[in-house]
């Protein structure tokens, strides 16, 4: 299914990533002028946009106490002075009527005004008397990746070194957990080996679950460039609908939801048995393996791909063998560079980490990795979700600079290094995040602390968890209230947001890039990182904290890279830079473009070539994944599939975008996309209010039919933005989770549909 790709597309799909047009922010128009004028501006402070795991370096122009307007940074070498929509509107989520100013406690069911000395007693005294009464495992956690690397850093140290529990994990759990557990069973360390440079050396990509266009706008910005400039350039995108992305390339695979298994390993065959692999890598590099580490041969492998000939999936995945096996050729062509994009198509599923390693063996089989343009690259969601989380230690399962809970010599390290007794530290995993709410609903967790995300309408399955958050003592850590979950909390704290605060965020191609503290919080509004050190101090936790400024945090966190893999640029460098990817191993050091590779990566030596090293045999792995379907697959009763995800205009629970009235307008509420062959059979017109209904719950939502996605018949997909709760799609969701990373499946279910009454 080859789709021509005309000049007026092209210009169209350009019009259509609308993101820097409307803006007017198009790569080549000024991008000076920010929806407020920018010539008002004093002076202009550095940071890095609040939303998307792009890492847009953004100054924002101060006057007062005041941020006036925002531009891109053009030293910034992720966008070069470029920002979508929603950056350059950033100024407008500051000054709302919805900003909590006092902590509030609930008292006989309505919030009141106290002082931070009550809120903080209160909260203290609720965490030590379930301490006691309960032990440690009573309480927990609940973090985000767009928090500051300091905040995680320290409430994880305050977690583990003083409470004595591992019950600390965030909202990665549910957006970048498959990601991870793909790269550390690949390849036994987190994170990518390439950078977003790749884009403009890559000329085919691969884009399978993700949509750029809307989600990585900038990013996209980049991809669309490189078209522009190298006709040689060949971009294939899989995805259940037609999505934005789809308006360039060249090849769109509306395959089967959660088929993609079955997909990629089609893809392996015609690359094995059409001698498209590259022999000489395979060899020297990788090893084969099936389950959780059982080798195999390669001969192995041969015989299980046997299973999925083109023409043995063409219909389970629902597209034609001759297609599988062009794209297949293009991948592995030799001639060619190749990248693949995925997110959360891939890591929302049950099989999230199966079908990470699936994109991996791709890139092993034909040796297209660690060199310029060809590199599997895992696109990131929030934007520090790996600066924040990954590395930082926030999730119940690792500890700081890629150490992990289980591993007795990681623990003892940090022990050493936060001067705390030898063997103290808690060695069994905490709750990962729907076990975690779980034990809110079961009674097991006595106190909660949320910060700088909104699970009352993120999680899925909300029936079943809300109550939970209901009952447990939760303290939410928020710039605005009420939220979905500020309202169900027994103590609201006031935080900072974005450029009131100084602090550290890691993008999704491990650039480490500071933000200064522009403007003052407002009322008694507190930077997290106070919040989170005076909890500490309350708490009796004092040695724990020897900080007064971010910065001495970084330099702590900065000891416990030593000697790993992701040592980082100090302080007085990131704040005087743009940026630096790691490693970074002294201040001398450039920053890193690839890892594992020869002439890039400062922990290979010369006559190295490429080096696995996070593994021990420095071997990556080629899994042999079989094909598994999604936990609930549509049925008669229920017989369609349902996907959730984003648009460009709001962010995850539109706390911060509803408030940004240009982008209320252009989107003033969300809606389910059907396809106009479903919606004739049903009786739908576009506008129409239609029940989505589920096992758990239904939604009503209005049709969108022919709009910017379109979905493939049998699929409806609804946007999770929505705040009211008869449109929160998430009620509607089920919490199957992958076994491995636990990961929530919230890219597939089962839904009927029918015109609301
Ligand atoms: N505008 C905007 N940008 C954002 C965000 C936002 O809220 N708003 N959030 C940020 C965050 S945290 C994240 S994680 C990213 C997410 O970025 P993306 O993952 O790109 O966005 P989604 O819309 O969640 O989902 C991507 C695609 O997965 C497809 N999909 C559905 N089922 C399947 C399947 O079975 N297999 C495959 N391969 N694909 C499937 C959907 O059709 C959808 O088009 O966006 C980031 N950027
Ligand atoms: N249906 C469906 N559900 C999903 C997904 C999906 O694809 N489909 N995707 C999942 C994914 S990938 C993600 S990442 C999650 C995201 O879900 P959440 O993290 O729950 O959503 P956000 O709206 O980003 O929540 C961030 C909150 O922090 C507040 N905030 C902003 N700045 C600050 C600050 O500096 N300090 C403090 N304390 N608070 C602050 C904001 O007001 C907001 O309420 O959603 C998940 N849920
Ligand atoms: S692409 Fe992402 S990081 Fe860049 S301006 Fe847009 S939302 Fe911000
Ligand atoms: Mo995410």
């Amino acid at each position: 299914m080859e789709l021509k790709f005309s000049r007026r597309d092209f210009l169209k799909a350009i019009a259509a990533s609308a993101a820097m047009l409307t803006a007017g922010c198009s790569p080549k128009r000024d991008t000076q002028q920010g929806p407020v004028e920018a010539k008002e501006a004093d002076k202009w402070v550095k940071g890095v946009c609040r939303y998307c795991g792009t890492g847009c370096g953004v100054l924002a122009g101060v006057k007062g106490n005041k941020i006036v307007a925002v531009k891109g940074d053009p030293d910034c070498a992720v966008n070069r002075g470029r920002l979508c929509v929603k950056g350059i509107l950033l100024p407008k989520i500051i000054d709302t009527k919805d900003r909590v100013l006092h902590p509030l406690i609930k008292k006989d069911g309505q919030f009141v005004e106290a002082s931070w000395d009550e809120a903080m007693n209160l909260v203290v005294s609720k965490f030590k008397e379930a301490i006691e009464q309960y032990g440690p495992d009573s309480v927990g956690f609940y973090g985000s990746g767009q928090t500051f690397a300091e905040e995680t850093y320290t409430m994880q140290k305050i977690m583990r070194a003083g409470i004595g529990t591992n019950n600390i994990d965030g909202n990665p759990r549910t957006c970048m957990a498959s990601a991870v557990a793909g790269y550390v069973t690949t390849f036994g360390a987190d994170e990518p080996m390439g950078a977003y440079a790749d884009i403009e050396a890559a000329d085919t990509f691969f884009i399978i679950g993700s949509n750029m266009a809307e989600a990585h706008p900038v990013l996209f910005s980049r991809l669309v460039d490189r078209k522009n400039s190298e006709p040689k350039v060949k971009i294939i995108v899989a995805d259940p609908r037609k999505t934005r992305t789809v308006d360039i390339a060249d090849y769109h695979l509306p395959f089967t939801p959660s088929r993609d298994l079955a997909l990629m390993n089609a893809m392996a065959q015609v690359i094995v048995e059409e001698g498209l692999t590259d022999e000489q890598f395979i060899s020297e590099h990788t090893e084969f393996m099936k389950g959780a580490s059982d080798s195999i041969t390669y001969d192995e492998y041969k015989t299980f791909l046997q299973d999925y000939r083109p023409e043995l999936v063409a219909e389970s995945t629902g597209i034609a063998a001759e297609t599988i096996r062009e794209v297949a050729r293009l991948f592995a062509d030799k001639n060619r560079n190749t990248m693949s994009l995925w997110c959360m198509g891939l890591n929302q599923r049950t099989r999230g980490v199966w079908v990470n390693n699936l994109v991996h063996n791709l890139h092993l089989l034909t040796g297209k990795i660690c060199r310029p343009g060809n590199t599997p690259f895992s696109l990131t969601g929030q934007p520090s979700a790996c600066g924040s989380v990954r590395e930082t230690g926030g999730l119940s399962h690792i500890l700081p600079a890629h150490r992990f809970v289980a591993n007795e010599k990681h623990r003892n390290e940090l022990e050493e290094i936060w001067g705390i007794p030898k063997g103290t530290m808690p060695s069994k995993p905490g709750y990962h995040t729907l076990e975690m709410f779980k034990a809110a609903v079961t009674g097991d967790l006595k106190c909660l602390w949320v910060m700088t995300t909104n699970p009352g309408q993120s999680l899925p399955n909300l029936n079943y968890y809300r109550p939970g958050m209901e009952k447990t003592f939760m303290v939410v850590s928020e710039t605005y209230h009420p939220t979905r979950t500020s309202e169900l909390a027994d103590v609201v704290l006031p935080a900072a947001l974005w450029m009131e605060k100084e602090g550290i965020y890691g993008n999704g191609e491990r650039r480490t890039q500071h933000l200064a503290q522009a403007v003052k919080p407002p009322g008694e509004a507190r930077s997290d990182l106070e919040t989170i050190i005076d909890f500490a101090k309350r708490m009796g936790f004092e040695h724990l904290v020897p900080f007064n400024t971010p910065e001495e945090v970084w330099a702590e966190y900065q000891k416990c890279q030593e000697g790993t893999d992701m040592q980082m640029a100090s302080y007085k460098r990131l704040r005087e830079g743009h940026g630096f990817t790691w490693p970074v191993p002294d201040d001398n050091s450039p920053e890193t473009y690839i890892r594992y590779a020869e002439g890039y990566d400062p922990y290979v030596k010369q006559g190295e070539g490429i080096k696995f090293y996070a593994r021990k045999n420095n071997r990556a792995v080629i899994y042999a994944r079989p094909q598994q379907d999604a936990q609930e697959m549509p049925d008669t009763e229920y017989p369609f599939f349902l996907t959730t995800g984003r648009i460009l205009e709001h962010w995850h629970t539109g706390t911060m975008t509803f408030n940004v009235p240009e982008l209320k307008t252009a989107v003033p509420e969300m809606y389910v996309e059907v396809h106009p062959d479903d919606a004739a059979r049903l009786g739908i017109n576009d506008g129409d209010l239609v029940d989505v209904t589920s096992r758990r719950a239904t939604c009503k939502l209005k049709a969108k039919i022919n709009g910017r996605g379109q979905p493939k018949p049998g699929l409806v997909y609804v946007p999770f933005h929505d705040q009211v709760m008869e449109r929160m799609i998430n009620f509607v969701l089920l919490d199957a989770f992958d076994p491995g990373s636990k990961q929530p499946e919230y890219k597939v279910c089962a839904v009927r549909l029918a015109k609301s009454t």
